[in-house]
Order: structure tokens, then C-alpha cells, then sequence
């Protein structure tokens, strides 16, 4: 049974004792964040703090923080289970003959069902604000010690495509600069960003509407991060993953709609042109990322839930709540990524790596230059453009084993003539790179060598006891007087 809202989602994480209510006052600046980052680094459970000092409000935090609350979050006993039923979705374009076409009508049925469903009215509007509001009610974190500001770290952020009317939304963080105005972080490769880009282009001069939802169930808050192919609607994404439409309520004072169940409600605009300072900010990479300038996000309405949830995150130096945020997306989207690439047996993006700096790929390799070929494709798919460094390695190492991954692709390297650079869009955040979005990206190709591939000497065999001499060992171990 799909979650209504954020509610239900944080009565499920309390029944399952993953998560814990804090009754003593929290201070947003700086504290929550201490006990959030002791709670996740420690295995701990999601925390809603009922006294944020200064506030009326509750926070929400970590409640996606592990892999079993990432579970309960999209009502999976594994995620791999989401990962089965996009496959299987995707396996059905193509039936074969009239019982493959009857097979698929149920699924059709299904995806009938996840398109999102206009609504009239809902909870997000129990409360309506549009001359006397503050962002100030909320308790707005600020989240390390060096952050310009106090950041909405976990908002839906919906807009339109100007030229096709499609929605989007992303979940881009929102400095806010005073009572009714925020920045507005998307980043450049983003669609939010594409969005202001074309009504730049089309030189519109009005203003660009935009939405903020913050907190709701937890598959339409999960949707807002899964590096989807632009306008391929978030919502609809949700649907399919709660298995229910996610009801959208049109805003009051834009174009736009929102879930309906949602716990708070942003409506504003964005001036086009107008740019502000944004930044600094304790990131997803464990370092302040730059101040750098981003549009504005002016408020003009508000509206929430009659006692509202506040739902936020905090980011930092890894392992954080985005880490299995992001575990989950490497599992959900690798059936996709194989639809393209086939070859690909599997994929692990370690803690260590912030999502995209180490992309580690197993193929099973039928050709001269297959792993560069690998390499070339996932920086041509989407977000995993942004992916820093590639290790292509053979089907027959475990890629979530990273001892196996670092032995293995080290003995089978030779650096020179194995590594390969290149140039193109990186990640906003790469402090590193010689221009902001730009820089090189570099390809390990960590399979074994081949004859075709002008590798003329034999190449060993890894060393490996045969199954008898173990097993009779087994016997003479113990008889040995061993444990
Ligand atoms: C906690 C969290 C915060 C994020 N903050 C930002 C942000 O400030 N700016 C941004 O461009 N992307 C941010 N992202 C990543 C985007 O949400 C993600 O790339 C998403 O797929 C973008 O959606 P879009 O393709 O519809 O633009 C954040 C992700 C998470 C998990
Ligand atoms: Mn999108």
C-alpha cells in the first residue's frame, strides 16, 4: 500500500524502529546536522527533532539514510525488487506474436495507472499564506560551520519546459538569502537550469514561475534526484515506483502543480537574469563547495499542512543520507544502463567516490577496445557524463568487492598504454577541475588483454586451489588439531 504522505512514510520508520523521535531541544544551526552525521555514520535511525529551537516546527532527517530505510521508503524488501520491475516494464515493448500481446495488456493497465492525477484541492493547502508568511517558520538548517547561509537541502523543485510544456522537477538546494527569497541551485547540466536557459533564449521577459514542495511520500521525494531523460516526467516516475498515481493540486498563484499531500509549499519566481552570490556550502563531496552565482527564487506564496514536517538532509563527507540515496539509484538504474550496454554485468559507485568520481564497471568483454567503447558510452548517458574516473574490469570481478576491484585492476594495468584521458562536461561541485562544469575525466581499462588488442604475451591465470585438494583439507584440517 503506497504512502498518502511523509506521515505515513515517518509512522511506517517509527513501527519498524528506524526511527527516533528527539524530545529535548536541537538547535538547527550546526546541532542538527552533528546528530545527524553521528546518527548515519553509527548505523543509527532517522531522527525527528519535535523542538528545534526557535521553531514550532518538527525536522526530519535521515529517514533515507540506510539501505533498509531506502526499502521501507520504496516498500521493497530489496531494491533490486524496483530494479526487476523496470526491467520486466521495459522487456514488454516488444512482444512477440498475439499471446505476447495479450501477455502485455495488464502491464499497459499498469502504466495507465501511474500517470499523476489532478486533484482539487489538498493538505498542502490547509494553510495558505500569501501576505504575511516567512520562511523563518521553518527551521531552515544551517547545516556546517563555513555554510553562507542557513539551505533547504531536500526541496522539489518543479518548473516547465518553456518549448514543450513539460513539467520537471529536481531536488536543488535553496540558500535562503531572507524571509522571501532563496537561491536557486541548479546546476548548469540540470533541467530546472535548461528550463531558464531556453526562456533566456526565446527572450522572454517574464518572470519564471517555479514551485518548491517540501516533504511528501517518499517515492515522489526520491523521484526529484533520479537522474531521469529530460521531460520524462518525475511524477509519473513516482507512480510507478509507489504503484499508485501521486496526486497534483494546481498551486495558487502560479501555473504549476504540486503533490497535493505535500507537508509545505513554496510558490515564487524566478527573475530572469537576476543572479546572486550562492555558497559557500558543506557538500556531497565532504568539502565546501565555491561560492559561485546563481538565479533567485522569489516567494510569493506559502502554503502547508496544518502542523507541518519539515524534511531536510545534510551532505558532507561521506558515508551521508545521499550515499544510499544514491546506492539506490546505482541499483535501480543498471537494468536501464544494460538495455543500452548489455555487456555491462555490473556497476558499483563506492562511498568514497561521491557518486560519480569512481564508477567501477564489469563487462563481459567480447571484443578489441570493448572496455574503452564502455567507457565512451556511459560518459554519453546523462548524469553518468559527470563520471570522474571509469575502471572497466572482466565479468569475473566482483565490482561491490572493492579489495577484489583494487587487487585485480592494479595487476592489470599498464598505465601508459591502459589509461585513457579525456575532455568534457564534469559535475558543478569538482573543486578540481582547470574551469567550473569543465575538465577531464580518465578511463581505466583494467580487463585482461588480448592478441586482437596487440598484447602478444600469455597472460596468467589468477591462483586458485582445485575443489578435491580443499575439501580433503577440510577433513585433515580439523585432524590437524586446527579450528
Ligand atoms: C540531497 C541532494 C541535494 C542535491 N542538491 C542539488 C543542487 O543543489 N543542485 C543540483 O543541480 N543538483 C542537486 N542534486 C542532484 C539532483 O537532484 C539530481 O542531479 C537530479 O537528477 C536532477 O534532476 P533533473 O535531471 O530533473 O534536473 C542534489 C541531490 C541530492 C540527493
Ligand atoms: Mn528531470
Amino acid at each position: 500500500m503506497a504512502y498518502d504522505d511523509l506521515r505515513e512514510f515517518v509512522r511506517a520508520l517509527e513501527k519498524k524502529n528506524e526511527l527516533k523521535r528527539v524530545a529535548i531541544e536541537v538547535n538547527p544551526a550546526l546541532e542538527i546536522t552533528e546528530f545527524a552525521d553521528r546518527s548515519v555514520k553509527s548505523g543509527g535511525p532517522a531522527l525527528l527533532f519535535e523542538k528545534p529551537t526557535g521553531h514550532d516546527v518538527p525536522v526530519l532527517i535521515n529517514a533515507f539514510a540506510s539501505m533498509r530505510r531506502m526499502e521501507i521508503a520504496l516498500e521493497v524488501d530489496s531494491v533490486e525488487q524496483v530494479a526487476r520491475r523496470i526491467y520486466e516494464f521495459l522487456e514488454m515493448r516488444m512482444p512477440e506474436g498475439i499471446i505476447g500481446k495479450l501477455k502485455m495488456l495488464p502491464k499497459l493497465a499498469e502504466a495507465g495507472a501511474f500517470f499523476p492525477k489532478m486533484v482539487s484541492d489538498g493538505p498542502c493547502k490547509e494553510i495558505r499564506r500569501r501576505e504575511k508568511f516567512s520562511l523563518d517558520y521553518f527551521p531552515i538548517l544551517k547545516c556546517w560551520p563555513e555554510d553562507g547561509g542557513r539551505f533547504i537541502t531536500l526541496p522539489m523543485v518543479f518548473s516547465k519546459n518553456p518549448d514543450t510544456g513539460k513539467r520537471n522537477c529536481g531536488c536543488y538546494r535553496l540558500q535562503v538569502y531572507d524571509e522571501r527569497t532563496t537561491g536557486m541551485h541548479w546546476q548548469t547540466h540540470k533541467q530546472g537550469a535548461e528550463h531558464y536557459r531556453r526562456m533566456r533564449a526565446r527572450g522572454e521577459t517574464k518572470r519564471m514561475e517555479v514551485a518548491v514542495a517540501i516533504g511528501a511520500d517518499p517515492a515522489t521525494m526520491y523521484s526529484a534526484i533520479l537522474p531521469l531523460p529530460p521531460d520524462l516526467d518525475e511524477m509519473m516516475m513516482a507512480g510507478f515506483l509507489r504503484s499508485k498515481p501521486v496526486e497534483m493540486v494546481k498551486c495558487e498563484t502560479v501555473d504549476l502543480e504540486v503533490p497535493a499531500h505535500a507537508e509545505i509549499v513554496l510558490e515564487g519566481y524566478v527573475e530572469p537574469g537576476e543572479l546572486r552570490r550562492e555558497g559557500p556550502f558543506g557538500d556531497h563531496t565532504g568539502f565546501y563547495s565555491l561560492e559561485d552565482d546563481y538565479p533567485v527564487f522569489h516567494v510569493q506564496a506559502i502554503t502547508h499542512r496544518k502542523n507541518p514536517i519539515y524534511a531536510t538532509t545534510i551532505v558532507g563527507p561521506p558515508p551521508m543520507e545521499d550515499f544510499y540515496m544514491g546506492k539506490a539509484i546505482e541499483r535501480i538504474f543498471l537494468p536501464l544502463m544494460r538495455l543500452q550496454l548489455p555487456e555491462v554485468r555490473d556497476i558499483c559507485m563506492p562511498a568514497e567516490g561521491i557518486f560519480h568520481n569512481l564508477l567501477i564497471v564489469a563487462i563481459r568483454k567480447s571484443y578489441a577496445g570493448h572496455a574503452r567503447k564502455v567507457m565512451h558510452a556511459i560518459w554519453g548517458l546523462g548524469q553518468a557524463m559527470f563520471s570522474k574516473c571509469i575502471v572497466v574490469v572482466d565479468e569475473d570481478v566482483d565490482v561491490q568487492n572493492l579489495s577484489e576491484v583494487a587487487w585485480k585492476a592494479l595487476n592489470h594495468i599498464d598505465p601508459e598504454r591502459d589509461i585513457q584521458f579525456v575532455m568534457g562536461p564534469v559535475d558543478s561541485l569538482d573543486h578540481s577541475s582547470r574551469l567550473p562544469d569543465y575538465g577531464s575525466k580518465m578511463g581505466i581499462d583494467a580487463t585482461k588483454k588480448w592478441k586482437q588488442e596487440g598484447f602478444l604475451r600469455p597472460w596468467p591465470g589468477v591462483i586458485a586451489m582445485p575443489k578435491e585438494v580443499k575439501q580433503r583439507v577440510d577433513e585433515l584440517w580439523r585432524k590437524a588439531g586446527l579450528k
